[in-house]
């Protein structure tokens, strides 16, 4: 008989998601998210850009205005996978945010890039969380091991030298800066086809999204 974590992996996988981990909260952890009752975490995204076929079919049959479509999209069909199992949803969108990077790096291992995107030893830059289902009874989870950290080998990092504004450095993530310069003249490449300093990076690229896809993202990060 299939086991849960499989079963709920199959189902995801109609819509070109993906179990990215999971781990148990310690315990009184889940109240200070505002989650009381919660004991496991199992969270749900995509490595590449799987689900974008699964999203345009949907898209094709709602309202042409619709807000955040994406994260609609994700919280519908993680919503139902949630009903289907007995757990509940959250959306890395949900407010006041939920630490979905931190989850990550503790249900797989993960580090940050000097992007501040987790760097998955597979995916590369090239991966994203689309929400995580809440289980009241605790699962067995198999502790996340470190994965191998490739940005530790990269010694040209390209991924500091791409951005025509440097808006990633060791200070962070200049986000103003970032957004004057998509929006502005000059910023067509970023807009057409993704963050060059992103698209910079050597590792994960057969899972690197389309230009289609690294667009959409872009639009909805400039509000374009
Ligand atoms: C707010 C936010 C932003 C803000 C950051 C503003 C700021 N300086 O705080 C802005 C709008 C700039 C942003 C941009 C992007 N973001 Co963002 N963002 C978030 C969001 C919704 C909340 C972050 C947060 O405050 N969490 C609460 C704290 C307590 O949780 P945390 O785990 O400790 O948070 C970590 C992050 O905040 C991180 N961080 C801080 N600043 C930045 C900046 C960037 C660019 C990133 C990636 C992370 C990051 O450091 C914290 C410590 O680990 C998360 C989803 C989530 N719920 O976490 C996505 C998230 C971090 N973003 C993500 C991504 C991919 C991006 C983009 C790179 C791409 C995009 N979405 O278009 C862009 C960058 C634009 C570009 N040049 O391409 C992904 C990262 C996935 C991964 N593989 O690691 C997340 C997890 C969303 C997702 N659905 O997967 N983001």
């Amino acid at each position: 008989m299939r086991g849960l974590t499989e079963s709920i992996a199959a189902a995801l996988a109609r819509d070109g998601l993906i179990l990215r981990g999971s781990f148990n909260f310690a315990d009184g952890e889940e109240a200070t998210f505002g989650l009381s009752g919660a004991k496991s975490v199992l969270l749900v995204g995509q490595a590449g850009a799987a689900p974008w076929p699964h999203f345009l079919r949907w898209r094709e049959i709602q309202p042409l205005a619709i807000a955040d479509p994406l994260d609609t999209w994700a919280r519908q069909v993680i919503g139902a996978v949630a009903d289907e199992f007995g757990a509940r949803a959250v959306s890395p969108s949900d407010r006041p945010y939920l630490p979905f990077q931190q989850w990550a790096m503790r249900a797989e291992g993960l580090r940050p890039s000097p992007l501040g995107i987790l760097m998955h030893p597979q995916y590369g830059l090239w991966h994203a969380y689309r929400g995580a289902l809440l289980f009241e009874d605790e699962i067995s989870v198999q502790s996340a091991e470190a994965a191998i950290h490739l940005c530790d080998a990269c010694v040209g990092k390209p991924c500091m030298k791409s951005c025509p504004v440097d808006a990633y450095s060791p200070k962070g993530f200049a986000y103003q800066s970032c957004l004057a310069h998509v929006r502005g003249p000059n910023g067509e490449p970023c807009r057409n086809g993704g963050c060059l300093d992103r698209n910079a990076c050597p590792y994960g690229t057969a899972y690197r999204y389309p230009a289609e896809v690294q667009a959409f993202h872009m639009a909805a990060f400039a509000g374009l």
